[in-house]
Order: structure tokens, then sequence, then C-alpha cells
């Protein structure tokens, strides 16, 4: 099955998805990387996303080869550009930046990219990518040289995914920025989530069990998280349990 197609099922029936996200620059070592895919893999983590606003290091395909060999979670890229291509990874997330005005991350890019993605057999998953202010600058505002939709305004957010998803857009996601000073607050997924009806993804400064919970309660139907784990790797047991449970009383339900 598809990724789209299963996460397109998951959001039918309400059951919810952890991605850890790995940031190539930010593996200091492979023993690391290890640990991090091991946890991953023994607390049903469902997919790997790796990919970076700015990745320095050409260690991708390794940071793919390395999850690929040790686990059997699927691997998405998460590109900051059309530069982190990797056909070794299971899919990519075709981000457009449709919070921003930057031509080149709303088709530019994709322009690039667009024929290297015909040739491999990665799936494309077309994404409208949304960043909202979540206090200081985060990498991903500064790179893309844009400016994130104000934390307070909900229905500009829920107007530009709902245009999104009327422009073919697949997925939505709702990005704080990495390591954000502040999540994505609760009104503003809730709102999101009721403008459309595509999955909703949400990420950025999701440190804690109870900032996943309340994420998923809002309505995200796939929670990311990544700078925190690099910290506290220990954190995806206590955020996986609550995530097992949400979808067990969905079982129960049926
Ligand atoms: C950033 O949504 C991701 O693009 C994850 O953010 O690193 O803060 O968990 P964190």
């Amino acid at each position: 099955m598809k990724i789209l197609d299963t996460l397109q099922e998951r959001n039918r029936i309400g059951k919810k998805s952890i991605a850890v996200l790995i940031d190539p620059d930010k593996i200091e070592d492979n023993h690391r990387l290890d640990t991090l895919i091991r946890l991953a893999a023994e607390n049903c983590v469902d997919f790997f996303f790796v990919g970076g606003s700015l990745v320095t290091t050409p260690n991708l395909s390794e940071v793919v080869k390395q999850i690929k060999e040790n686990s059997s979670i699927p691997v998405v890229l998460f590109p900051g550009s059309s530069l982190q291509i990797e056909p070794s990874a299971d899919a990519i997330l075709f981000l457009s930046l449709i919070s921003g005005r930057n031509p080149d991350l709303l088709i530019g890019q994709h322009v690039i990219a667009a024929p290297i993605l015909k040739n491999n057999r990665l799936e494309v998953m077309p994404t409208g990518y949304l960043l909202i202010n979540s206090g200081k600058t985060t990498s991903v505002a500064y790179i893309s040289n844009t400016t994130p939709i104000p934390e307070d305004k909900y229905s500009l957010a829920a107007c530009t995914a709902m245009a999104g998803e009327m422009l073919g857009l697949k997925l939505i996601y709702l990005d704080a920025g990495s390591g954000a000073e502040r999540e994505i607050n609760s009104r503003m997924i809730n709102t999101v989530r009721k403008s459309v009806n595509t999955p909703l993804i949400v990420g950025g400064g999701i440190n804690t069990s109870q900032k996943a919970f309340a994420a998923l309660e809002a309505g995200a139907d796939l929670i990311v998280i990544g700078n925190a784990l690099e910290k506290d790797p220990n954190l995806l047991i206590e955020i996986s349990d609550r995530v097992y449970d949400w979808n067990q009383s969905v079982e129960a339900r049926k």
C-alpha cells in the first residue's frame, strides 16, 4: 500500500501516526542514529522523515541507507530543496510552501525536481506546506525567505489550507519550524482540521508527550518529532504509548 493511501485511510478511521524527523546535519555520530532507529522500531513509529532546511553534509544517502538496513519503517524525504532527492527512500513530500509568496518554493524547485522524480521510484506526495509563526525566526522561515502565518490568524491558515486542497494537494503540513519556541496551538490545528479533508501533518516544537497529545486531540493525523529526540530519545516511548492507546481505542470502537 502506498504511504499516501495509508495516511488517507487512517485519516478516515481516526487513527494517528508518528514520524521521527532526522536532519542529516544534526547526526553527530552513527551510534546516536542507531539508537534512534532501534527506539523507533521498538515503539511502532510509522515513518522516518529525513531532511532539513539546510543540509550541508553530503550524508543524506548514508542516513537513508542506515535506516533501511536497520528497520522496515518507511523513509519519507522532507526536502529543503530539490538538491535533497535520494532515490533509495520510499517517498518524498513534494512540498509547496503555500503560506509564503516565494515563487521558487511554490513552483520553481518543483520544475527542477520533476524530471528527476519522474525517473525514479519515489512515491511523490503533493503537500501544502504552511509555516506558522512560533516566536523567534526559525531556520526554515529564514532560508525560505517567507513570512510565517501569525499564530492567531486562524482563518488565514484555514483559507490557505483550503486553497491548497482545491489546487489538488493531498496532504497539509502545519509546521512551527524545527526547535520552535512554541508548538502550533490547538485552536490553529483544529481550525485547519475543520477546513480540509486531507490528512493533516503537524510538527515543530513538540517536545513533551502532553504537546504531542494536544496536537492529536486538536486534529493532527500525523505528528512529526525531531529536535526533542536529539536531546532525549526516550521521549519517543512516552509519545508512542499515547498514540498506541489512542489507536487501540479507535479499534475498540469499531
Ligand atoms: C520541523 O516539524 C518538524 O520541520 C519537527 O520539528 O524538530 O521541533 O520536532 P522539531
